[in-house]
């Protein structure tokens, strides 16, 4: 079977003398097969027109062959929740879960270590917040491995398996779970954690093979737009550059 693989993202010119810049509205992607893309292509662009950030005036869709061989089906990450009752207590359940996965040194597990790390990761996520992708964090040596800091990695070229409905808008966890699964199976990866840059949206999470993929219903106040992504690497398990390829590279769907 044909599959294509279909990519928008919209950008609205904003104007500010020296400060001129392209500003996000919109982004999508998908994998489709071939009977989809025309009616999926069109979906995409009207999610670009009608979104709430403001009218694009520029637009790319972006339409590749997958060859059917080249895609690798995973299996969903199993999702649980859990809910808290304020923000703090969620980046707290969050912190509590991610920091033991930090610790390089095996022997070690003192409390004093923990808080240390604990420190770290808050630390890097502020780090996190005007990045476009997400952070590459080697848990081995302390040092971020993106290729440009400023960008970040991103993963791409994933979607649901089952997802031939055409559907305008954006559901958060649909698409995060997605990625969650391809970033969890990336050579070399020890954990994810993820807090949304939509002010609209407090929910977030923490994902690895062993975790699973952990909803933690509330990780920031409404109206907040400070999110990040962290992938949390071990460089002691695979090469960067492995790890990097398959993230942006690798054609994934997730069953
Ligand atoms: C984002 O893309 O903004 C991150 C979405 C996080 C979804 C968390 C969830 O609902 O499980
Ligand atoms: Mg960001």
């Amino acid at each position: 079977m044909d599959y294509y693989s279909l990519k928008m993202r919209a950008s609205q010119h904003i104007d500010e003398g020296e400060n001129a810049h392209e500003q996000h509205i919109s982004g999508a992607e998908r994998i489709v097969t071939r009977d989809s893309v025309e009616a999926v292509c069109s979906a995409m662009v009207r999610r670009a027109m009608t979104h709430s950030k403001g009218d694009p005036d520029f637009i790319n869709v972006k339409i590749e062959k997958v060859n059917e061989n080249d895609i690798q089906i995973l299996k969903a990450l199993p999702v649980t929740r859990i809910d808290v009752d304020n923000a703090e207590q969620g980046l707290d359940r969050a912190f509590d879960l991610i920091t033991p996965l930090m610790n390089s040194e095996s022997v070690t597990d003192s409390a004093k270590k923990l808080k240390e790390l604990r420190i770290k990761l808050q630390a890097l996520l502020r780090e996190t917040f005007p990045m476009r992708g997400a952070m590459l964090y080697d848990i081995a040596t302390g040092e971020r491995l993106e290729p440009d800091h400023e960008r970040g990695v991103r993963a791409t070229y994933m979607d649901a398996l089952h997802s031939s409905e055409v559907d305008g808008c954006k559901n958060h966890f649909n698409e995060a779970i997605v990625l969650a699964t391809k970033v969890a199976n990336a050579p070399g990866m020890v954990a994810e954690f993820c807090i949304s840059d939509d002010p609209n949206y407090v929910t977030g999470y923490v994902a690895s093979k062993e975790l699973g993929y952990v909803r933690i219903m509330k990780m920031k106040e409404m109206g907040d737009e400070n999110g990040g992504r962290i992938f949390l690497f071990d460089s002691r398990k695979a090469k960067a550059e492995d790890c990097v390829e398959y993230l942006q590279k690798k054609k994934v769907l997730v069953d």
